[in-house]
């Protein structure tokens, strides 16, 4: 059982590379003594990309396509299946089809290829604090971050570091480079969903936030509970996309359209100064933007929510050069991080309140995050699906 946070425990906090895209990326293992430049997957390029993008995207490269039943093109229209009876409690119908996956900003996110996914039921916001308490008081459930790490887990640990407790975002109050995240995260004894902060922190009158510092089993358990299930990463896209076409974001084509932030993420300057111009230093309340198309709150930003599928840097290329249409992809079988090799990782979606043009610009529409399985943080929650039958 090593990971992230095991990591941290066995042999001190050591962070890898990207703690802002994915979570939190640490790592104990022997690695170069210099500091490791911001990798592939974190903000390599984006603004290049950013000024190269025209008023209208660019026709992405179509994936050449077999003849044959399975490679015919059918529209999304076509395939969108209606409700398949009433909603139930704070979900709303997503009506599936077929649509352009990717981003142009990142290249874990390239090529575009083309998707189709069936309708399914989805929250319309993130689970929230009261949410998962009504979960853990008809439960008993104990997330990861309130257990006590057990010792014979993490062999070699010091005594010290096995104790129970999260990942929380604690920037500097001055300007620091951007190549060690060591610097804006900490491993915060006593910090979990109670705790969003650590210890001295609580989530009273904070019932409509989204939880938080939930590790993928602990969404796992609560989805069990609520008879739902984990979108898939292709799931999770097409919801974010309310079906605009390849549009840079979940609503559009504009980052504030009409000077309005349409989404909770990180102003000012990175990490040391937050200017909060969108009214929120960390998660805001669900729902406290607008909805996209499908009626969905907040999927982008606020919160990175965990996926079912299994992260690897190359899955769309793979994808894409099996030059098929995919139907209801379920992610790689396995996981791989070029920046972190040998660390298994899920996909997160969505970007969160850190996310800025600065740094990682993951609200973008089709940015795609990870995090070890093991590892909740101040900023990764989830929502549910659940299928339409
Ligand atoms: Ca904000
Ligand atoms: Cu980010």
């Amino acid at each position: 059982m090593m990971n992230q946070k095991g990591n941290v425990i066995a042999a001190g906090a050591v962070i890898g590379i990207c703690a802002m895209a994915a979570g939190l990326w640490y790592s104990g293992r022997p690695r170069s003594p210099e500091p490791v430049p911001a990798g592939m997957s974190c903000d390599m390029g984006i603004s290049a990309a950013k000024a190269g993008r025209g008023a209208t995207p660019a026709t992405p490269q179509t994936v050449s396509t077999p003849s044959g039943p399975q490679a015919t093109s059918i529209s999304a229209v076509q395939i969108a299946t209606p409700p398949p009876g009433a909603a139930p409690d704070g979900m709303v119908w997503i009506p599936g089809g077929e649509f352009w996956m990717g981003a142009d900003e990142f290249p874990d996110a390239q090529p575009w290829h083309r998707v189709i996914v069936n309708g399914f039921w989805m929250d319309k916001t993130e689970v929230t604090n009261e949410q998962f308490e009504q979960f853990v008081k008809a439960t008993a459930y104990v997330t990861m971050a309130e257990r006590t790490p057990r010792a014979e887990d993490y062999p070699g640990a010091p005594p010290e570091n096995l104790v129970a407790g999260s990942v929380v975002f604690s920037p500097p109050d001055y300007p620091v480079k951007l190549n060690n995240h060591f610097q804006w995260w900490n491993y915060v004894r006593g910090a979990d969903w109670r705790h969003p902060e650590g210890p001295q922190s609580s989530i009273n009158n904070r019932g409509n936030y989204p939880v938080v510092h939930i590790a993928y089993e602990d969404a796992l358990a609560y989805a069990k509970w609520a008879e739902k299930r984990l979108p898939t990463e292709a799931e999770f896209e097409f919801a974010q996309r309310g079906g605009l076409d390849r549009k840079p974001y979940a609503w559009g084509d504009e980052f504030m359209p009409g000077g309005r932030h349409m989404a909770n993420t990180f102003q000012g300057h990175f990490p040391d100064k937050n200017t909060m111009e969108d009214g929120h230093a960390a998660a805001a309340p669900v729902a406290s933007f607008p909805p996209n198309n499908y009626g969905l709150y907040d999927m982008a930003g606020n919160v990175w929510e965990w996926t079912s599928d299994w992260y690897r840097h190359d899955y769309y290329r793979t994808l894409a050069a099996e030059g098929r249409l995919v139907r209801n992809p379920q992610g790689p079988a396995d996981s791989f991080d070029p920046s972190e090799p040998g660390v298994k990782k899920k996909v997160h979606k969505g970007g969160s309140f850190l996310c800025t043009d600065q740094y990682c610009a993951r609200y973008i529409a089709g940015g795609r995050g990870k995090g070890e399985p093991d590892t909740g943080t101040n900023h990764v929650g989830f929502r549910l699906v659940r299928d339409g039958h």
